[in-house]
Order: structure tokens, then sequence, then C-alpha cells
């Protein structure tokens, strides 16, 4: 059983166990003995089960059972502890028990409570008020039945809710300085002279555009969506002018994945003011990483980017050879765009198929009808990567990846998500079932560059109800906080850094941090133990534990954050800055 499914599994044990005991205080509250007892068994057989679970995510890792070890146990511990003696001695008024089994079932779904609303680290406030919860929930069931409680119940309730209060509620983290916002830096076009330059302008605007037969409203770069696709030779310098024509919320141009000097890197508030209507930046870098990138808003990213505000970044080591072909995948109003139209090619020609997701989940892909090989993952080449076939490939939130082969003479296919958006002819549409290739035992082996490591951080992504705002929103968190108050991580130049992801939430994150890629060492203990894979954008599915490791070697302030567009917005992004 994977760490995310045993996640899953407690969650809904955790529901039953309070559900049961709630059920079976009501039934009991109504005398409808035979009911009550059933449900008091269902309850204890839960909270039982529990033992195993919580055991079994301990062993997985301390961060996705502090909470369930700390507040969960102890509270369900005092649950079958004060009901079960009584229910053993079966009163003969069943009503007699119906207090200790609200009493549990206040406790079982107390804890549930903090890992749903707080989640990790674990805090001595949330368990406080988890136990003051539950005692004035019980006192108010025992005043409701008429139930005699000894006074020192009323008593305990009290001081535990007062030592809650003065601990803090534990519902935040202790506040880490936000970053300071710096200032627009301005063109940076003096920066670099007499090279050879691509020129680029992008427009940005509202607009209609064809989604396949269906006109929809958009936002576009130059009116089209994708944006133009940009395409230099490595040692090129690209500049690119960013105007804004109409989109009120604001527009910037994210390299996403090119590792550029950090005052172009393209987010508003963090490296430069958003571009407002009417207004225009320069962005200027010089092109010395070969790969297939992408580029989108930063402002408003959620929104600006499921519009239509980004395109393809292509940039070659020489002149393309054979078919090289950028597809990018994008849902636009809900329905996938078409894919642009690819060319027939003879037999024998080399194809290169540069398969870019520009959505906010996973998209599977698969090749039918040749081998294949996965020359670059997120731009960086692969070593010795070996052929595969009836294989498909799972590409994260912002992802790319690079699938060469020579061209058959029989027909070829290009499915996303079972369906087949390119194909020469008739070929077998049976992808459903084809094993996915997993990235970290692919390809030739090489040493990790390090064997020490300056700095290490953990974060921990989770889910947690955030009060720093003024309406409090359900959150996706990292260690417990949500952005803007998640403290920055500090490294200085030349350190080597090791991140520690963990993901102790039911959804994916797409991980994605500015301006460096990441070295993978490992997921779930689990070496890596094919090519080195410099990612810049990686899923961490749920019970996921993700080891990787950069040299800070790019000063500057870097967001962090999951490329689930509508998690980052939703609290899920901090910093990377150097000291
Ligand atoms: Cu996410």
């Amino acid at each position: 059983m994977t760490t995310g499914s045993l996640l899953a599994a407690d969650l809904v044990i955790a529901v039953l166990a309070s559900a049961a005991w709630l059920g079976g205080g009501a039934a009991s509250a109504a005398r409808r003995r035979p009911l009550a007892l059933g449900l008091a068994a269902v309850a204890l057989l839960a909270t039982l089960a529990r033992v195993i679970t919580i055991t079994a995510l301990a062993r997985a890792g301390w961060w996705f059972a502090a909470e369930k070890v700390l507040i969960a146990a102890p509270l369900s511990l005092a649950a079958v502890g004060i009901a079960g003696p009584r229910l053993l001695r079966a009163p003969g008024d069943i009503r007699a028990v119906a207090v200790p089994l609200f009493f549990a079932g206040y406790a079982t779904s107390s804890a549930l409570l903090v890992t749903i609303l707080h989640g990790y680290p674990a805090s001595a406030g949330a368990g406080l008020l988890a136990v003051a919860g539950v005692v004035a929930a019980t006192v108010i069931s025992g005043r409701a039945l008429g139930a005699h409680l000894p006074r020192t119940v009323s008593r305990v309730a009290l001081v535990v809710a007062v030592a809650a209060l003065l601990t803090g509620t534990g519902l935040t983290v202790a506040p880490g300085a936000a970053p300071a916002v710096p200032h627009d830096h301005g063109s940076p076009a003096a920066r670099i002279a007499d090279e050879p330059t691509r020129r680029f302008t992008l427009t940005a605007g509202t607009a209609t555009v064809d989604a396949g037969g269906r006109n929809v409203a958009a936002w576009a770069f130059n009116g089209q969506v994708p944006g133009p696709e940009l395409t230099a030779t490595v040692g090129d310098v690209v500049e690119v002018t960013l105007r804004n024509r109409d989109i009120g919320r604001g527009v910037t141009v994210h390299w996403h994945g090119y590792d550029v000097p950090n005052d172009q890197d393209g987010v508003p508030g963090v490296t430069q003011a958003a571009v407002r209507p009417g207004q225009e930046f320069v962005y200027r870098f010089r092109a010395d990483q070969a790969g297939t990138y992408w580029y989108h808003t930063h402002s408003a990213s959620d929104v600006g980017v499921r519009m239509g505000l980004y395109g393809v970044l292509v940039v070659r080591p020489g002149p393309a050879t054979g078919l090289d072909v950028t597809v990018p995948v994008h849902t636009l109003a809900g329905r996938p765009l078409p894919v642009p139209k690819v060319e027939q090619v003879e037999a024998g020609l080399p194809v290169r198929l540069r398969l870019i997701n520009t959505d906010s989940t996973t998209h599977r892909y698969a090749v039918a009808g040749t081998a294949f090989r996965v020359a670059a993952i997120d731009g960086v080449d692969l070593r010795g990567p070996t052929p595969l076939v009836d294989t498909a490939v799972l590409i994260p939130a912002g992802g790319r990846y690079d699938l060469v082969f020579d061209a058959p003479a029989t027909p070829v296919a290009l499915f996303v998500d079972g369906r087949a958006v390119y194909s020469t002819g008739p070929v077998s549409t049976a992808t459903g079932a084809w094993p996915v290739l997993d990235p970290l035992g692919y390809g030739a082996t090489a040493p990790v560059p390090w064997s020490r490591f300056d700095k290490t951080f953990t974060l921990v992504l989770d889910r947690g109800l955030d009060l720093r705002r003024l309406l409090p929103r359900y959150a996706h968190t990292v260690n417990g906080a949500a952005d803007p108050d998640i403290p920055p991580q500090v490294v200085r130049r030349g350190d080597v850094v090791r991140f520690t992801i963990v993901n102790r939430s039911q959804i994916v994150h797409p991980w994605h941090l500015h301006g460096h890629h990441v070295l993978v060492l490992a997921r779930d203990g689990e070496p890596a133990t094919g090519s080195p894979l410099w990612l810049d954008s990686f899923d961490v599915r749920p019970g996921e534990v993700w080891e990787v490791a950069f040299r800070a070697d790019n000063p500057g302030m870097w967001a962090n954050h999951c490329h689930n567009l509508a998690h980052a917005d939703a609290g899920m992004t901090l910093h990377l800055m150097y000291s």
C-alpha cells in the first residue's frame, strides 16, 4: 500500500469512527439499544484499525503522522477508555452511555478536524484547542441530556480553553519575514551588446480565438493561443518586448525552466512590477541553454495562463534536423486545444516531438506505432536513453519531454490522455493499459556531483485553514503556512542546497523552482538510478517524499511554488533568496 493510499484510508477510517461514535451517542440518547451497541462496536473497531494506519504512516515519515500520534491517538485512547468500560458494563438503561459515546465522538472528530484544518506541523495550541472543544461539547451534551457531570469537568474545560488561547491557536506557524519586494529594475537592454539578437514582440490582449471550431474568449499574445513560438540558437541574445494592450490584471513573461538572470524572471512583486495596460517591458537574456521551454504570464498566473497567455520557447544547438516540432498541450475554456498539424515525413527521417504540458494538471502521453527514446526532460538531455516501446509518459504541469525516433514507414500516432491528437494513419488505440515510464530509473546513471550539502530544507505540502487574512481560507500550505507567510529559504551563493519535499495532502503538487534546475536524488527513500534528472517541474504525488538538490549559482529572489497555479494562488508559493 502506498503512503498516499494509507493517508486516504486513515482519513476514511477516522471519518467512520467519528460518525459511528456520534451515531451511537444519538441512538443511545433515543434509547435504541441494538443500534447504539452496533454503532459503538463499529466505532471501537475503526478506532483500533487506526492503530495500524497511524503506525504505518509514522513508519513512512513523521511528517505524515505527527498530529495523529500527538493529538488523535491520545484523544482516541481517551474515547475508548471512557466509553468502552461503560459499554461493557451493559447498562440497563442504554441512555446512561449516551454522554460517554458523545464524548468519544467529539474526541475523534476534533482530532480529525486538526488533521483537516491544521495538518503539519502539530502544535500544542492545536492540541489544547481540540481538547477544549471536546470538553465543551461534552458538557453541553451532558446538560442537554440531563446527565450529572462532575463539577471538575467544567473547571477542566475552562482551564484548557484558557491555555489554548494563551498558547495561540496554533493555526499559523511562527511568522517568518515575508520577502521584501524589490522594485522594477527597468529594462536591462544595455547589459548585453554586440551579440546576435533574436527580437520578438509579444502584445497581450483580450481576444476571441478558434478553439477547435468554437470561438472562445481568451487572453492572447499577438491574438493567438498559444502565443508565437519563440526560437533561438544557443548563443543568441533573446530580446522580447512585452506590451499589454488591455489585460487589466497585468501581464509579465516568465521563462519557465529557463534559468535567466533574476531581473528577467517575470514574477510580479518579486522581480518586476506587473506590466499594466498601455505599458511595456523589455526582456533580454542570452540563450545558453538548449532545449524545450515555454513562457507564460506570472501575473494572476492561474487565470492568465488558463486563458491563454503562454507560448513555446525552443533553443536549438544549431539548425534543426529532420522533423522537429513542438506539441504544447493546453485546455482552453474547458476543452483541449487542437494540437498543430504535423506534416507527413518520409520514412527514416529523424523526428523530435517536444511535448509541453501547459496545463495545471498532469497529462499522459503515448506514442503508438514506433519505438522511441526520451532524449530530454525539462530541456536537459538525458544520458544514455534506451528505446521504449508501448510505454506512456506522464508529464507534470509545466514539464517537457522530448521524444525522438526515426519515422517508420507504417503509421504513428500521439495520444494525450487516451485521445489521439495526431496520427499518420490507423494505429492501435489501446494505449490505456501501457506501463508508464519512471524517469528515475531511465537511462545511464552518473554519480551525484556533491557529497555534502550546505543547506537543507524540508517542505511539507498540505492544506489548512489560513487565518492571516481578513477572510479565512482553506489554503494550500507549506509547513503549515500559506503565502505570503511562508518564511523564505535563505541560501548563499555557491551553497549546495538540498530540498526534501513531502506531500501529505490528497492531491498532486507539481513543484517548480524558478531560476535553477534541481537534480533528483531520491523518491520515497529510493535513490534515483537512471540518467541524472535535472528538472524544473516534477509531480510530488500524495504520500511521496522527494529529495532534490542544486547549486545556488543564480543570485536573486526566486519563486518556489506549486505549478498547479490554482494551488500557487491559494497559498502554495514561497521564495528562495540569496543572503
Ligand atoms: Cu499544488
